[in-house]
């Protein structure tokens, strides 16, 4: 269960409390959303502000001050214990200290905290001490609205008063109630109905629909209704629940690009061809949004939208290449299959040499110049399969002047080769099976 820890906001202002409180602020001004109490040193700070557009509420700001500088980002950044990334559907803030905070880019943000900051929460969110009402709506014994309530945490900016307008509570909205009810009580929420207080949804979602107006078959379609649904449905599937996919091409309806589905609990990491397996390393909850449907990962190399794993490209060296094109490297050839790479290994000999009696070229290619004075391995497989030596020694009037003036190629079983500039000497102390080794050097 995670409902205790998480606060939220959404549609025309509603608030969900850490400790489980909704209530309703129709505000345009900007509110401490939740920041630890503390002063002297402060984790977080996050802030928010709505404004209003053609008569609705819309997040238009949210700053988040997280131990540390603030900084201008592009997405994906993981910096200082911060990572924030960007889904279809969200752009999700997460922090090394015990905070996530998830935005859908529309008129629903959510910050989900650890444990160990109960009791120390400041802001609409609530004080996070398990209590409802305590010490938010009451405190000291005395009652606060929801209003004096958000009144405590206002932050007006430097040449801002900001006061938030009232509510007109005249309206009668009961009328509205059936149709919330038929919705957020309907069978696809069944397994929510446990974990969450669907009453103070169906609240919100009167509030919404009355505030609307009466036109019911325009709604139903409008945020006067689907922000709480939606906002219902996103707590369930926090919390552990599996709401059905309840959206109909009549109710909330959400349409997705590249024969995308729109599911209510998709991982948050997408199968991709670049990393067909991601979902299965994410550890976080399930969310909303648009995903390829099962058997299909989606195309991100060339775009394609969803595709089986088999039509998946690949991509080498900033090339990108169909599936069975291949490409030939030495010693290697790699044809495309699934996304993936599968490699041939030709049977491809490495090379070590001596050159000039001091310039050496490792089996690897790395070429380096030394003159010794004495015998040296140039080669040795562990556990006596061969070694070589080479003899180096000063051949000329300077210490740089080196020669190579012989080499030995010792083999397992005993065949012992020394070979000099002129002469060849093989001397067999037992009998051996292996074939027979020849060194040639220049
Ligand atoms: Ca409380």
């Amino acid at each position: 269960m995670h409902t205790d820890q998480v606060c939220s906001t959404w549609g025309n202002g509603h608030f969900q409390t850490f400790d489980g409180d909704v209530f309703q602020i129709q505000s345009t001004c900007n509110y401490v959303f939740t920041s630890l109490c503390r002063d002297s040193y402060q984790d977080f700070n996050i802030q928010i502000r709505r404004q209003n557009e053609d008569g609705r509420l819309v997040i238009s700001s949210i700053v988040l001050k997280l131990d540390g500088p603030v900084v201008e980002v592009t997405l994906p950044l993981c910096q200082s214990g911060v990572c924030i990334e960007k889904t279809p559907t969200y752009i999700r803030v997460k922090a090394k200290l015990g905070l996530m905070a998830l935005w859908n880019m529309d008129d629903s943000f959510m910050v989900e905290l650890d444990e160990k900051y109960r009791n120390q929460t400041c802001g609409l969110c609530g004080d996070f001490n398990g209590r409802l009402i305590h010490d938010e709506f009451i405190s000291h014994g005395v009652q606060m609205s929801p209003s004096d309530f958000a009144d405590l945490w206002k932050i007006d900016g430097p040449t801002e008063i900001c006061s938030e307008s009232k509510q007109n509570p005249s309206w009668n909205c009961s009328a509205m109630r059936p149709m919330c009810e038929r919705i957020l009580s309907s069978s696809a929420f069944s397994s929510c109905h446990g974990l969450l207080d669907v009453d103070s949804f169906t609240s919100a979602c009167v509030s919404d629909l009355c505030h609307c107006g009466n036109d019911f078959n325009r709604n139903i379609n409008s945020p006067c209704i689907c922000s709480t649904v939606s906002e219902l449905s996103r707590q369930c599937v926090h919390a552990g629940g599996r709401p059905t996919n309840w959206r109909t091409r009549t109710l909330c309806w959400k349409s997705c690009p590249d024969s995308m589905q729109y599911s209510e609990c998709g991982s948050p990491v997408p199968d991709t061809c670049s990393n067909p397996e991601a979902s299965q390393t994410a550890d976080d909850h399930c969310i909303d949004g648009c995903f390829c449907p099962p058997g299909t990962v989606l195309d991100d190399l060339t775009g394609k939208g969803c595709v089986p794993q088999s039509e998946c490209s690949c991509v080498y060296n900033n090339q990108t290449y169909g599936p069975g094109e291949s490409y030939h490297r030495k010693c290697k050839t790699c044809v495309c299959e699934a996304g993936r790479w599968r490699c041939l290994q030709r049977n491809c000999p490495g090379t070590c040499s001596v050159e000039g009696g001091a310039h050496i070229t490792t089996f690897d290619g790395k070429a380096y110049t030394f003159h010794g004075d004495c015998s040296y391995t140039l080669a040795e497989v562990k556990y006596n399969q061969f070694v070589i030596q080479g003899e180096l020694s000063q051949c000329g009037l300077t210490i740089t002047e080196t020669c190579l003036k012989s080499v030995t190629v010792a083999l397992s079983g005993g065949i012992v080769s020394k070979h000099t500039h002129t002469h060849t000497h093989t001397h067999t102390h037992t009998h051996t099976l292996l074939p027979k080794v020849f060194a040639h050097f220049t």
